[in-house]
Formats: C-alpha cells, structure tokens, sequence
C-alpha cells in the first residue's frame, strides 16, 4: 500500500515511474525534503546538458572558451566554508561503537537519524529533488554496483555525469533487488550542522550542508570506498579457500597505472593520502632512461576487486568514470596525460559525459575568451590588455594578490578523455594487480623506497605508513595513515589490519608490496627527491628487485636499493648522488623516536586515540600478529642505531 504523503500528483506520478522496489524510500524522502519537484534523471546526455544551461543561466557556472577546452566546459566556485572533506563530520553509525573503531566519528543509528531528520526537514523546499543512478565500477564488471543518490544539487548532477557511470545506472538497477541509497542535500551549506552519515546496515548514507565532491558525491567516498569497504570486509571474512566466489573482496583508497615494457606490462596499486601524488603517478610520463616505456592509466583513486578464481592474482578495476584533480600543482611536468586530456578533448566524450568542471581556481578573462589558470602549472600569471583575472572568491586581482586559486581546488572530468587510459579500464574481469605501493609524506624518516621482508612485516609498516598534512581535508595534523586510507575505513581498523594480514590466505599470489615516500626534505625544508617523472625510475628498481636483478640492503625499515640501483642521470632537478644515499635510507635519528611513536600509535588503536576520541567508535584489541612486528622492528632499530 502506498503511504500516506503530502506529496503533489506530479512528484506522486513521477516517483511511480521508478522502478517498483525503490519507489517507497523516495517518496519517503521527497516527504521529508519537501521538494518543489521531483526529476528522474535518465541517464542521456540532453538532460545534463539541460541542466549545465540552467547553472549558467543562474550564474552557478560560467561557460569556459570552447575553443580552448572543448564543449560543455564550466568554472564554479564553492562557498569559502565548503572546500574539502571535513573528517570530524563524517561519522559511521552502527548499533555497537567497535563496529566504528577508534578512528571514525560514530553514533548510535537511531539518534543520528533522529537529528537528520530534523535537517532535512524540508530542506529542498524551492528546489527539484533529482534521483540519479550511478554504478561503482565499470558496468560489466563483475564487481559492479548499481545505486540511487537523491540530491537537491544540480551541480552535483553534472559532477556525477562525469564520474558514476551513470548511463548504466538503470539497466542495473532494474535488476538489483537490494540497492545502496544517499541521500544528499547542499541545505544551507551550515558549517555547524554539516554531516556526512553512513549507515552500513541499511546501506544507506545521508549527507547534508555540503556541495564538495567529497563530502557530496556518493558513488565517491561515501558508497564507493567507506560502505563498500564494508561488503568487501564482509565478503573476505566469508571466503575460506581462495578458489571460493564471494564478491568483491577488496576496495582500497588507490591509483590504478601500469608500465608497459613492451613485452611486459606491470600494474601498480599506489596507496598514497589524498594530494601525495595518485593523479600524478597515474597520468604522468616515465622520462630519461624510462622514457622509452608507457606509462598506462586506469584510475587515480580508488580501486576494488577479487581474488580471481584458477589464477590466484588480485584482479582490480577502477571503480569511478572520472577523475575529481587537485589543479594546484597539474602541469606538463606532474601529470603530462590530464594537461593533454585538457588540451584536446575527445569530441565524442565532450558530447556525452561533458568537458571538465573547473571548481575554484583563477578565472581568467582575456577579451571575453574565459579560461582558468592554477598555481604551479608552468604557466605565468595571465596579464596584459584585455586580460581580466578573478580569484576563486570571486574578486578582481593581478598577479601581486596572495589569495589567487584555492589550494584544494578540483577539477572532475571524464577519465575516457586521458590519451593514455588502457583499454583494460573497464574489463569486466579487471586487471591482475601486479604491485601495491604504499606511500605517505614524511619529510625525515621513510626512505624513497623499501620493501618488506614478509607479508606481515608489509601490512605492519603500511599500518603505520606516516603523512603529513594536506588540503584534500580540514584541519588535518601529521598522523598515521594506514594504508594512506585512515579516512575511508568505514570499520575498526583492527579487523582492517586482519584482512590484510589473511590476504594470503585468500590470494595465494598477492601483489609485493613496497613502501614508498617521494617527499623527504633537506634542513631547509627543500625537497630532495626530484619527484613526478623521475618516479617511475624508482618503480623500475622495484620490478627489477622483483625479477631477483639486485640485491637491495637491509634496513629496520625494510629492503631498500643501493644508489647505484637507481639511474639518476639527466634528473630535471638534480638529485644528488650523496642526496640520494641520504633518502635511500631511513633516517637514523627518526628512526630512534620512531620506535615510540609507532608504540603511541597501536596502543591508540587499540585502546583509542589519546586525544580527540570524545565522540569516536570503540577500539579492540590489535591482532596479535601486528605487535609480533614491531617488537621485531623495534629489535632492528636497537640494533641499526647502536
Ligand atoms: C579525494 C580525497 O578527493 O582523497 O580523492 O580527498
Ligand atoms: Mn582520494
């Protein structure tokens, strides 16, 4: 029976267009939000183009120079409160607070829903309520799931064009009993009542008073990598033989890239924090005596997958369409495929999922020719006649001002227009994930690069892979990132520590694992390492460790190259050979205080964080596996720093 609403007929009769099974929760939810409007959007490009004209006839987006950028390109800017993930809103809501962990923000179901309720209490009021399919992973991927986000966001529409695979959304939808349901509404982009809300039992997320990327898109962070982070815990907690079909059994907080050696191809997991270098890994070029090798994409954030039956291989997709970049930063240099994929979009991408949405850079207006320009991209500060620049809040400035592009500003464009996407990038069997890198920014202790010698000894750095502050979040401080995915593990992180540890036991051949840090610096705070390009020297000394071509040395940290393992010759910003001596290694000072941070560190996991755990889940006990390491490392620190 349908239930008694206050809703008009024409909201009733568009909502009984949908398919049967999900028609009571949104009609439960346009009751709530009391939108002006309910619309179906259907996954064809004409109705995104619709609304892409209704934002820039409302101002929300200013069309950007065709001839430059292609068709349907947009430059938006945010509110100034609204401008990246906030951690300390984001909260799992779970009847018992160990299910949250001693990391995540938790609350009782219930009393969440109750104070959500009051939000979006007629929040959409004067607005449409759109319902918008999207697909974690490529559509024929095996892995793939289909959910619904209702959102207020016309904005965020257009964002999900680009990213969710949304075209598919329907198709299969029609025939997924059980789908995962968002519902987001921007509100009044309230910094005070922002949450982000997940409710792994119901499969249902609510996040309000935000319209950032990741805090709104839901195929994103909030389905895709925390509530999908749980089905893949669950899944591999069920399998006990590695030939058994559970489903997806792995999603991580990863770039997905390869380098094709011609008659080779090696893929690489690059688990590094947010704005530590995914995107640049995975669309930039190798160069020197890498140079003669390609570089492939196939994502730049975040990975899911299984362990393939008769093969015993990790097989990965990337489960977004598109990619959400930190512009600051982006150049020829860093990520030469993006700058091409700006420079010359693909026509037939243009005309279906659209060109890039800029979102807070420097609009530039050079004779009514409008473009945007980013700190750190290679190119001067646009000035001369005719040329007008505008800051990402909107004022009229010239190259002296401080305040030019916002430093976590985005761009989300479709992935299909990078030069070097491989095809393998939706092959619905995904592709064998060959090496996990697991990365951090730690400008003292971690060497370039190391490798465990064990599985164990492996999940146990990575548990206490370092990093230090970026943008991509509010308010963060130097911490421990496990697995560069502290923000996303919608669980307790001691079953997350188990799943790793088990992986061999489900994967007889798990990706090796290295640990890596492009981001040591001298006393004056330079960095040391040439970085970018140069990198793929340093995953080349890894293939080569791999292949048993050098012996690397031991270190507490673990296995780490000679210098003459590394080819540094022609480096752009010439690391030194001694440099390189310096950062192949850990650093013995840091090493020392390490041993008692790394203590600090598990204790907290295991009996919760000694500062800011007011309002957090439960911890419980660390396997025991995890403490056998680092009384092991801790030995070989004694030793090594005597
Ligand atoms: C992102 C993030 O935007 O990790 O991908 O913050
Ligand atoms: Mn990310």
């Amino acid at each position: 029976m349908t239930p008694q609403t206050t809703l008009s007929d024409a909201i009733e009769s568009t909502i009984a267009s949908l398919p049967q099974h999900m028609q009571d929760w949104v009609r439960k939810e346009a009751d709530l939000c009391k939108p002006d409007s309910v619309e179906i959007i259907t996954g064809k490009a004409d109705q995104i183009i619709r609304l892409e004209n209704e934002l820039e006839t409302s101002g929300a987006y200013t069309r950007l120079d065709e001839d430059v950028y292609g068709k349907r390109c947009f430059y938006a800017r945010s509110d100034k409160n609204d401008v990246a993930r906030v951690e300390e809103r984001t909260v799992i809501c779970t009847e018992d607070p160990v299910d949250a962990g001693p990391l995540n923000f938790w609350a009782n179901p219930e009393e969440m829903h109750g104070k959500l309720d009051k939000l979006f209490d007629g929040t959409m009021k004067g607005r449409t309520m759109y319902v918008v399919p999207f697909v974690t992973n490529p559509a024929d991927s095996q892995f793939a799931t289909a959910g619904v986000q209702l959102t207020d966001s016309a904005n965020v529409v257009c964002n999900l064009y680009r990213m969710s695979n949304l075209q598919d959304g329907w198709r299969i939808l029609e025939k997924q009993a059980r789908f995962p349901r968002i519902t987001h509404s921007y509100g009044t982009l309230s910094k005070e009542d922002r949450w982000i809300t997940h409710f792994p039992k119901e499969l249902y997320c609510r996040t309000i008073n935000s319209d950032y990327g990741g805090n709104a898109l839901g195929p994103k962070k909030i389905f895709g990598l925390r509530l999908v982070g749980i089905q893949a815990l669950e899944n591999s907690q069920k399998k006990s033989q590695p030939d058994e079909d559970v489903g997806i059994e792995l999603v991580e907080h990863m770039a997905l890239f390869g380098i094709d050696y011609g008659d080779r191809r090696v893929q690489f997991g690059a688990a590094f924090p947010s704005m530590c270098g995914k995107t640049n890994i995975a669309t930039g070029v190798a160069e020197g005596p890498m140079a003669q090798y390609k570089v492939f994409t196939l994502g730049d954030d975040i990975i899911g997958g299984a362990t393939k039956k008769g093969d015993g291989r990790l097989y990965v997709n990337n489960i977004e369409a598109g990619m959400f970049g930190v512009t600051r930063g982006m150049s020829d240099f860093a990520n030469k495929m993006l700058m091409e994929a700006l420079r010359n979009p693909k026509p037939e991408v243009q005309d279906c999922e659209g060109g890039p949405i800029f979102t807070n850079q420097v609009l530039v207006d050079n004779n009514g020719s409008k473009r945007v320009w980013w700190s750190e991209s290679g190119e001067d500060f646009p000035q001369g006649d005719g040329i007008t620049t505008y800051n990402w809040l909107g004022e009229q400035i010239d190259a002296s001002a401080e305040e030019k592009d916002q430093k976590n500003a985005r761009v989300t464009m479709p992935i299909r227009n990078v030069p070097n996407l491989d095809s393998d990038y939706s092959n619905s069997d995904g592709v064998p994930l060959d090496v996990a890198l697991i990365g951090g920014r730690s400008s003292k202790l971690h060497p370039l690069i190391s490798r465990a010698r064990s599985w164990n000894e492996a999940v146990y750095h990575a548990l206490c892979q370092f990093s230090e502050p970026t943008a991509a979040a509010v308010g963060q401080k130097p911490r421990y990132d496990p697995m560069a995915n502290r923000p996303f593990i919608a669980f307790n992180v001691s079953d997350y520590a188990q799943k790793w540890l088990d992986i061999p036991k489900k994967t007889p051949k798990p990706p090796a694992v290295f640990s890596v840090n492009w981001f040591r610096r001298d006393d004056d705070g330079n960095f040391i390492w040439d970085g970018f390009g140069a990198n793929y020297r340093v995953l080349d000394a890894a293939v080569r460790q791999l292949d048993g071509k050098d012996a690397w040395l031991e270190t507490p940290i673990g296995l780490v190259p000679k210098p003459e393992h590394i080819d540094i010759s022609g480096l752009k910003y010439t690391t030194t050979n001694e440099q390189l001596a310096e950062i192949l290694v850990p650093n013995k000072e840091a090493l020392k205080s390490e041993v008692a941070n790394r203590e600090g560190w598990l204790n907290e996991l295991e009996n919760g964080l000694e500062t800011g755990s007011e309002g957090r889940g439960a911890p419980k006990k660390l396997p025991q596996a995890i403490w056998d390491e680092h009384e092991a490392f801790k030995k070989r620190v004694e030793e090594y720093t005597a």
